[in-house]
């Protein structure tokens, strides 16, 4: 069913900041979580007047230059009108906070939703899911806009069932003018391409060098630079010290590997751009395939294991920072906790 989803249950808006009074408009849930960061959380929240179902990324205004990021972040989704890039509705100011309501899909993450036992996961599938991502891509492209945070995190599945997805998160996306010699330093060590770790120039094809680690990973479960400590990740990707690991790879097919081994590559110009992907053999004749494999990928079991250490990972932060918070708490000091 590689149909491609359904539009956002609203068309698409040019949506600017405005200063007004949340509560009077939305019910925001405050246990309903499906999403957080350095920013803040996101919430499940239904709009009063339409009951229209929204995700509101809450985005606390600490720093001058939140205001800022937050401003761009706006800017870059009201290009983006694409089914496979989520969607923003309004974007409201408070004295404390600003918060940003974007379509709501209620599948979860793509990686949380395959690793379910019940889940049959083929390479048809894969291919499938990085059609969708790409076709996403390309339009953001097509927008001057880098996506700079692509990560399995980032790609939602619309739905309990069925294959659509999209992508979330322009909070670090930037417009891309190749005049400008952009650099950035930020992201996630295992998604990041050489470029962004050497602190050079990025363009399209830094978003490209993520979309092979996502495929690599989709494919076999395995994070194809991930060390023992960011450091060593880090070292992995500037050494472009990948390989196909040939246990997991064995029932993975030759075009997959040729589709992942024109994206992993240190030098920038020679990655495909992702309209050269959509042109690739290993995202065409889909139905064709789809009658002939059905084989259950390996790389299923592997993808457990990471998203249940990412999670274990991610918990134990957030105990550590809670511990700290008591214990600042409890000593009675004020100026640790910036008060
Ligand atoms: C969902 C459903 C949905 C939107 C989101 C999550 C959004 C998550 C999100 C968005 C961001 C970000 C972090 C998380 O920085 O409709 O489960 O911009």
């Amino acid at each position: 069913d590689d149909v491609p989803p359904p539009p956002a249950p609203f068309a698409h808006r040019i949506v600017t900041l405005r200063s007004g009074d949340v509560s009077s408009q939305f019910n925001l849930s405050s246990k309903d979580i499906l999403g957080g960061g350095k920013f803040g959380e996101v919430h499940t929240c239904t709009e009063k007047q339409t009951g229209l179902k929204l995700a509101a990324k809450v985005i606390r205004k600490q720093g001058a230059k939140d205001k800022e990021m937050v401003l761009l972040e706006i800017d870059v989704m009201n290009q983006l009108n694409h089914r496979n890039l989520i969607q923003l509705y309004d974007a409201i100011e408070t004295p404390r906070e600003i918060i940003l309501f974007m379509e709501f899909v209620e599948g979860g993450e793509l990686f949380e939703r395959i690793i379910d036992d019940d889940y049959h996961l083929t390479e048809v599938d894969c291919m499938v899911f990085v059609r969708q991502i790409c076709e996403g891509i390309r339009f953001m492209h097509h927008m001057h806009v880098l996506h700079l945070d692509l990560k399995p995190e980032n790609i939602l599945c619309v739905a309990a069932t069925g294959h659509m997805v999209k992508i979330i998160d322009f909070g670090l996306a930037r417009r891309y003018n190749p005049q400008e010699k952009l650099k950035v330093n930020f992201g996630t060590p295992e998604f990041l391409s050489p470029e962004v770790v050497n602190y050079e120039q990025v363009s399209y094809s830094t978003d490209m060098w993520s979309m092979g680690v996502i495929t690599y990973m989709l494919l076999s479960g395995l994070s194809p630079f991930l060390g023992d400590n960011d450091t060593e990740t880090l070292n992995n990707v500037l050494a472009a010290n990948w390989y196909f690991d040939e246990e997991t790879f064995e029932s993975v097919s030759d075009e997959a590997k040729d589709f992942v081994s024109n994206l992993i590559i240190k030098e920038k110009s020679g990655r495909m751009s992702a309209g050269q992907c959509l042109q690739h053999p290993w995202l065409n004749n889909l139905a064709e395939k789809a009658k002939r494999c059905n084989r259950r990928l390996k790389s299923q079991v592997l993808l457990k294991k990471y998203v249940m250490r990412r999670r274990w990972k991610k918990n134990f932060i957030g105990v550590c920072a809670a511990n700290r918070f008591k214990k600042i708490t409890s000593s009675g000091s004020l100026t640790a906790l910036g008060v």
